[in-house]
């Protein structure tokens, strides 16, 4: 089992309450199910001397990302708020990075980038450049949601140069139409991104 190391880090990507919890605004099926397996990640990384770097999706509370000012989303993780919160079983380590994505009115799928509607240009969030300063070329990527966030990001992540790995059994999706998750994996795997279960190693 070498997926870690000093030059690794692990993302957990948006493992917030509005995603996770049934009572969320916009429970993803399944999260419950990996938060173990983002735990254990967790722990393999730390052990091997990874960075872990967090992400929250951090809207505030109008923006063209909601269906209610135009766009497609229920409300969902606003800025200060519980559905925004990290998911209380996620491991969180204090003193981790954390990034906020989609804060003024981006769209803030991928940790890296954010879109903005108007002007529409793509908005760099610090995860790039605080990768390069530790010293790290290659990502793993686990948490929510497969078809979204993740996807995104891991996109991105071979874009800007990195080498990535998606843990296919620490992510689940939205699954708007189904199989959307199924048809995300695929692509990604396309586009260079390394699909492996955790317990594989
Ligand atoms: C996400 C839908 C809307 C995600 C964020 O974190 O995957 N999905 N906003
Ligand atoms: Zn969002």
């Amino acid at each position: 089992m070498r997926r870690y190391g000093s030059g690794v880090a692990l993302l957990i990507v948006d493992m917030q309450n509005d995603f996770a919890d049934p009572r969320g605004s916009l429970h993803v099926a399944g999260a419950e199910a990996i938060v173990p397996v983002v735990n254990t990640e967790i722990a393999l990384a730390r052990e091997s001397r990874s960075m872990l770097v967090y992400t929250q999706d951090w809207h505030p509370p109008h923006t063209p990302h909601f269906a209610i000012d135009g766009g497609t989303w229920p409300v969902h993780c606003v800025a200060h708020t519980w559905g925004a919160e990290l998911y209380p079983a996620l491991d969180c380590r204090l003193g981790a990075p954390m990034i906020h994505k989609g804060s003024h009115g981006e769209d803030g799928y991928s940790a890296f980038t954010m879109r903005d509607a108007s002007p529409d240009r793509l908005v760099p969030t610090p995860l790039e450049p605080l990768l390069i300063e530790s010293g790290v070329s290659s990502v793993v990527v686990v948490g929510l949601a497969t078809d979204y966030c993740v996807r995104a990001t891991a996109l991105d992540a071979i874009r800007l140069g990195f080498q990535a790995t998606v843990l296919t059994d620490a992510v689940a999706a939205v699954d708007v139409r189904p199989g959307d998750g199924e048809r995300a994996l695929a692509e990604i795997k396309a586009a260079g991104v390394v699909l492996a279960a955790s317990r594989a190693g």
